[in-house]
């Protein structure tokens, strides 16, 4: 298992992580998914997970993905 952990930008409150965590979860290998928006991190444990795909799921719901 492997832990990914992404800034993200854009979240606003409990409701936006919510949002994150739920479309995240529904990506296969994803065990658990945190999302934080007071520190903007979103903390994924997946396996075989290829990280541009959780990438690409968060930014379709209008967040931003920064390095
Ligand atoms: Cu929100």
């Amino acid at each position: 298992m492997k832990e990914i952990i992404l800034k993200v930008e854009g979240m606003s409150c409990g409701g936006c992580e919510n949002r994150v965590q739920n479309a995240v979860k529904t990506i296969e290998g994803v065990e658990e998914v945190v999302a934080d928006h007071v520190n903007c991190t979103v903390t994924v444990k997946a396996n075989n997970v290829d990280e541009a795909v959780i990438k690409e799921k968060i930014e379709d719901l209008g967040y931003d993905v920064v390095e």
